[in-house]
This record gives structure tokens, sequence and C-alpha cells, in this order.
């Protein structure tokens, strides 16, 4: 029986997920939470040390939150992905961010351009680059605008190609930003580097300067508005939490001493003091946390593209969030790679939930 609704889910190409009913995504009713608290999350006020006015420092008062969905497939080869905007509001993600203090502004879903959700091979080996840079050129803007207008840009993917936007505009707008990349993969390829040509695995390897130099933008057909920059320079990033780096990857990592924290690190360290460290390193700078939900294990993260097993625990992918935010230096976020339709009607809604669970924490929830 589950197979064959997954079978279902698995959109044919060209088809959108709005010709489905995301009904089967709703939360059940006695689902608990166990978030960044005991509790469920729909209690009346969530805890949240919000009050004290140390907390997300970089926005004007009063705190606004900016939704804006992107809702992104063209960077890797599944339709679904496009759904998670639409999935993360339905679960009362507004509502969640109000009882946490914040002010919340929705802005309409990015548009992004309609083509063929191919497979082929590009022949600049990153496959729909002109959709997904004309997405994040759009996305770009209204991240960069939202920042200047000092609210909080809450981006909510769509696959992680959308990163490429969403950092473009923090560093257009915050050009000192620290960056917490949370991932199973480094996404430090590019166009000549990448198996796949899939550019959910680009968005860092576009923005940062290698070894052997910046990426030429001029020659990559949707890309002209990175012609002039941003960049991002390997002492604003910090990995947590890879555990799947390419070759290439891993010698760039090194060469440009990118501080990284890996599966192992988290054994080794434990998440508190990965944590500790990470932001040790960015500190005095704004930071965007960018959360790749494959971060998380595929055992309570299913519903994702590129699942690697050995991922951070319930608590350790909270405690990440819980400690962003606390750092009181979270200016921007997003949270991006779920895909409902990768797994069976359990998964996909475990998968959201802890999305939404995961965003309560980083945008302050706590547990006292
Ligand atoms: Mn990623």
């Amino acid at each position: 029986m589950a197979m064959t609704r997954i079978c279902k889910r698995l959109f044919p190409t060209g088809t959108t997920s709005a010709m489905y009913s995301s009904d089967a995504y709703r939360c059940s009713p006695e689902r608990n939470s166990g978030g960044a608290g005991a509790g469920d999350v729909k209690d009346k006020m969530l805890p949240s040390a919000f009050d004290d006015n140390k907390l997300f420092k970089y926005c004007k008062h009063p705190r606004t939150a900016s939704i804006i969905g992107a809702p992104m497939t063209y960077g890797q080869p599944f339709i679904g992905t496009d759904s998670g905007p639409k999935l993360l509001r339905e679960r009362g993600l507004g509502s969640m961010l109000s009882q946490l203090g914040w002010r919340v502004e929705d802005t309409p879903d990015i548009v992004f351009e309609s083509g063929n959700h191919s497979n082929s091979v590009d022949p600049h080996n990153a496959k729909n680059c002109a959709l997904v840079g004309h997405g994040c050129n759009l996305l770009a803007t209204v991240v960069e605008t939202k920042i200047q207008e000092g609210r909080f840009p809450l981006v909510l993917g769509g696959d992680h190609s959308v990163g490429i936007g969403s950092l473009a505009g923090v560093l257009r707008a915050r050009p000192d930003t620290g960056v917490i990349w949370v991932d199973a993969h480094a996404d430090l390829n590019t166009p000549e580097t990448s198996g796949s040509g899939n550019m959910h695995g680009m968005p860092l390897g576009l923005l940062m300067d290698h070894p052997d130099g910046g990426y030429d933008f001029s020659t990559l057909p949707g890309f002209d508005f990175l012609v002039d920059g941003p960049r991002i320079k390997p002492e604003q990033l910090v990995y947590v939490g890879l555990r799947d780096v390419d070759p290439m990857e891993r010698v760039w990592i090194r060469k440009l001493g990118i501080k990284t924290f890996t599966m192992t690190d988290v054994d080794f360290l434990g998440i508190g003091q990965v944590m500790k460290q990470a932001l040790e390193h960015l500190k005095g700078r704004p930071l965007h946390l960018s959360y790749d939900i494959d971060s998380v294990d595929p055992v309570l993260a299913p519903a994702t593209g590129t699942k690697v097993r050995g991922g951070l625990t319930y608590r350790e992918a909270h405690f990440v969030a819980e400690f962003v935010a606390q750092s009181g230096d979270l200016a921007s976020a997003e949270i991006v790679e779920v895909n409902p339709n990768l797994s069976c009607d359990d998964g996909a809604n475990e998968t959201v939930e802890l999305g939404i669970q995961l965003i309560t924490s980083f945008m302050g929830k706590s547990i006292i």
C-alpha cells in the first residue's frame, strides 16, 4: 500500500506539485513536537528568550520575519522540492513565528521561469542553469531588499541552488556576513568539477574564489548578475554535518582552510563544542544559516533528494539551530531540500514537521 502511494507521488516530468493535494502531509494532531523544547509547538505562547532584546540584534524593531518562498526544483532532478514553502506554511509557520514574538510578513513566492525539467547534459555541465540563474537573481534582490529594510529574511526552499540567490542577496547587503552551512554535502562544486551537473551542489563553489581563481560567470547562461560579485571568502564560512564530500571539494576545503566540522568531528567533540568553535570562528559577523534538511539523519528526515546515512540526531539538529539563535547574531536563514515526494506518508510528514520545528528553534524557541 505504502509503495503504491509513493509511486503516485513521483511526479512525472513537466508536472507540478500544485496538481496534487498536500493533505496527506498535514500534521497528525496527536503528534508531539519534542522540538526545541518539551510540549506542543502549537502552545499559545512558545517558550522564547526573545524578549531580552539580545536575540536577532541585526533586525530593526519591531522584529519582523519576512517569509520568502523559493519553490525551486531546477537545481536537482526531482519534482517536489517546490512544495516545501506551501507545506511549511500550511503547517502553521506564520502563527508559530508570531507566537515566538515575531511580526510576520509573508511575501509572495518567487515565481520561477518554467522550462524543461530535463536531465539532459547541459553543454556547461550546469543543468537548467538559465532557469536557476534567473530565479536566483530574483531571490537575491528580494533578500537584499528585506535586509536593507531591517527585516529577517527567512527563505523556504526549494532545492539548495536557491542558496546562490539568498547568499548573493545577503552578501550584497552585508558583505562581512558569516555563513553556517549545515549539510551532508559541501556544495562546493562548479560546473567543471561536478559529476552530476546538478546546481544544488554548486552554491558555494560558484560564490567562492577557488585556489585557481574565481568562476567566470559571463560564460554561464543566467548568471550575468554575479559577474561583478559578490563573493564569499573562505574565512566567512563554517560547515557543520558534512559526510559526503567529492574529491575536488576535499582538496579545496583543505587548500582554502575552510573551517569544517564533519560528522566525525561531531562524534569526537560533541555538538556543543562543535557549535561553540563554529561561532567563535565567525565572531563579530552577522550570521546567515543555510540549513539543508539532508544534514539530519535520513531516519529522521527521509523526504529529501540526496540522503546520506550517519547524520545529525534529532537533538543535535535542534542544538545547531538553538545555539545559532542564542548567539544573537543570526540575521537571515534558509531551509532547503524538503521534498515530500521522496518518501511515504509518514516520512514526508515527519520531514516537514522536522523542518518547521528546526525553523522555530533557529527563530528563537527555547526550552525554558
Ligand atoms: Mn546542500
